[in-house]
């Protein structure tokens, strides 16, 4: 769903608790009468109305994308992986007092003979390993206490609360460390006193980093899935096992298809002992409007079939948690994900090989400022599909899993200019084989997407001492 052109039948529920902006732009809003506050429809032209000094970003300096490849010496020391197509810098019309001689591409008052980073708007000219190239223009990882830049093509595994004084720019991958049951594993908190920058092509990755699903149990039913909210294991079969449920957050997971014949509810939610019993999916949490924020929970596994043990399939994982917080702005031209993950197949050549519950979306929380993205940028905390049930070896009598119920998505900006794509549906249930004996699993319910223009106190500003 897109909050850029808010038509909302949906649940993206952006009432009540709001203020109007105090933007000095002039959101572009096609008014029904009705609303009061909704951020409906902010696109991103601005009318050039003098903005307030004291809470607008410059976005002239701070903000233009990098062009990193082009402009520093390029080695092979940068990591190897998906490489990014580098977004192209822009030029723009800031004038001042600058350094130098000649043109100044950037408009950051450092001409471009002596810019360091001639395409990237730094006045600063941060050089955190002093190779005269710019941070923001360099090959490497620069992540010290006050820039953090991942280039283009680089992987960083990150977790846990990280301030920086200036800017955070990713134009390759942060991956969110899976939860482990260590401190801070599943979660990521960014803060900027300045802005945050996800390129076109870069991302954050929280997908499956949130709470474990319920792994295969040695008999009867699966166990459930990890996390405050977690799917049910599927009961045990005599001979059919029943596929787990999703875990849930914004919205609640689905379970197996209740439609079979057979099916009846269990009375445990981990290793049930009732033939082809279903137990529910994990139910909705946290608010939506509140500065809470949850990882997502894991999906139920799969039971064992008759005569067979250690099989049944394992739930997905929940979602991870990522929150940005800038004082200035965020912008997200590439993606913030912090979906569900989709349970493995069990493949086990044993039984009836049902399909685990998927992963409930996670959270995802932005603050600052001004918040702005392209078409291009997708903040998604989607509950995971079910797994899928192979049935017997015949690709008979499979029982599936149900879908992780959406995660929450919440957006705090006074300047709301994002363009992109919320997604915080449900998971679809999983897929079963084609003979009329085999069920697939309902799917998850929709999680919560919210842009208000009021920051909450405890996320107005960011102050890294
Ligand atoms: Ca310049
Ligand atoms: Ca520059
Ligand atoms: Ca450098
Ligand atoms: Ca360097």
């Amino acid at each position: 769903m897109r909050l850029g052109s808010l038509a909302l039948g949906s649940s993206l529920a952006l009432t009540a608790c709001f203020s109007p902006p105090e933007s000095p732009f002039t959101p572009d809003v096609t008014s029904d009468g009705t609303s009061t506050g909704e951020i409906t429809g902010l696109a991103s032209t601005s009318t050039g109305d003098p903005p307030d000094p004291d809470t607008t970003p410059d976005l002239d300096t701070t903000m233009t994308p990098a062009e990193s490849s082009s402009s520093s010496t390029s080695d092979d020391s940068t990591s190897t992986g998906d490489t990014t197509d580098g977004t192209t810098g822009t030029t723009d019309g800031t004038t001042g007092t600058t350094m130098g001689s000649g043109d100044d591409a950037d408009g950051d008052g450092i001409a471009d003979d002596v810019d360091n980073c001639p395409d990237v708007g730094n006045p600063g000219q941060g050089d955190a390993d002093g190779d005269d190239v710019g941070d923001f223009c360099d090959v490497e990882l620069i992540d010290t206490t006050e820039v953090l830049y991942v280039p283009p093509g680089v992987t960083y595994p990150m977790s846990g609360s990280h301030c920086y004084t200036g800017e955070i720019q990713i134009h390759g991958t942060v991956d969110v460390v899976p939860y482990s049951g260590v401190p801070d594993s599943g979660t990521l908190q960014l803060s900027s006193e300045a802005a945050i920058f996800v390129a076109a092509g870069g991302q954050i990755d929280g997908i499956g980093a949130g709470y474990p699903g319920g792994v295969a149990a040695p008999s009867n039913g699966g166990f459930q899935g990890q996390g405050p909210s977690p799917g049910c294991g599927g009961g045990p079969g005599s001979c059919v096992a029943n596929g787990g449920s999703g875990g849930g957050y914004g919205g609640a997971g689905g379970t197996p298809d209740p439609a079979t014949p057979y099916a009846n509810p269990c009375t445990l939610c981990s290793q049930a002992t009732e033939a082809h019993c279903y137990g529910p999916g994990g139910g909705v949490i946290g608010t939506e409007n509140g500065t809470d924020l949850s990882l997502g929970s894991g999906g139920g596994a799969g039971g064992n079939s008759c005569g067979c043990n250690d099989s049944g399939a394992d739930g997905g994982r929940g979602g991870g948690q990522v929150s940005l917080v800038a004082n200035d702005a965020v912008r997200i031209d590439g993606g913030v994900l912090v979906d569900g993950s989709i349970p493995s197949t069990d493949d086990s050549l044993c039984g009836y090989r049902p399909g685990g519950g998927g992963g409930s979306g996670g959270g995802l929380l932005i603050a600052a400022e001004l918040v702005q993205g392209e078409l291009t940028a997708t903040l998604s905390a989607r509950g995971a599909d079910g797994g899928q049930a192979l049935g017997d070896v015949s690709s008979t009598w499979g029982w599936a899993g149900g879908g992780g119920g959406g995660g929450r998505i919440k957006v705090y900006a006074p300047t709301y200019e994002f363009t992109g794509t919320y997604e915080v549906a449900g998971g679809t249930g999983g897929t079963h084989p084609a003979d009329s004996d085999s069920y697939g699993g309902l799917a998850g319910q929709e999680g919560s997407a919210l842009a208000v223009a009021t920051i909450p106190a405890a996320l107005d500003t960011v102050s890294c001492m």
